[in-house]
């Protein structure tokens, strides 16, 4: 209990006793001050006293590395198979890719002539994410088109 709720319990009592009364007349106030005195205040934080009293010497202090990095990237890769419609290629690009008709279209006949090619890099969650959306929805539609991930090495310049 806090000791001003204290006191006032011990003068109310002591008006309601009026000398008289069979509630005991009760006073706090020596033991509160007892717990006061004999409590630890132990501060939460560092006071900072430490601190001045530590000595550098020469040393040169270096500003602490920030501690956040850019998360390793992926990328998507477009498999070419002899049976997915080239329309619905180019309609996979521009709903999971965000690319307009003709990069759409660009980026579709690379893949068709070229094998395979990259159809956006992302972190890694992104990446995936897309990618099983690809495959879902060419599954959903009965083509065979197929979509990978792979690391990049795009993201080691740094
Ligand atoms: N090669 C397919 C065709 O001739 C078209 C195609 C392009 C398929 C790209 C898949 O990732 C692909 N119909």
């Amino acid at each position: 209990m806090h000791a001003k709720s204290l006191l006032w319990v011990s003068k109310k009592r002591q008006k309601l006793s009026n000398g008289s009364s069979k509630i005991p007349r009760l006073d706090y106030t020596e033991a509160m001050h007892e717990l006061v005195r004999d409590t630890v205040f132990a501060p939460l934080c560092g006071t900072g006293t430490d601190r001045e009293d530590h000595d550098d010497g020469d040393l040169a202090v270096a500003p602490a590395k920030p501690q956040l990095k850019k998360p390793p990237l992926y990328r998507v890769i477009l498999l070419n198979d002899d049976y997915t419609p080239m329309e619905f290629v180019v309609q996979v690009l521009e709903q999971f890719f965000g690319m307009g008709r003709e990069k759409a279209t660009q980026v579709m006949l690379a893949v068709h002539t070229q094998g395979k090619g990259v159809c956006g890099i992302y972190p890694q969650d992104i990446a995936d994410t897309k990618a099983s959306q690809v495959n879902q929805c060419a599954r959903d539609s009965g083509h065979p088109l197929l979509c990978e991930v792979e690391p990049s090495s795009d993201d080691e310049e740094d």
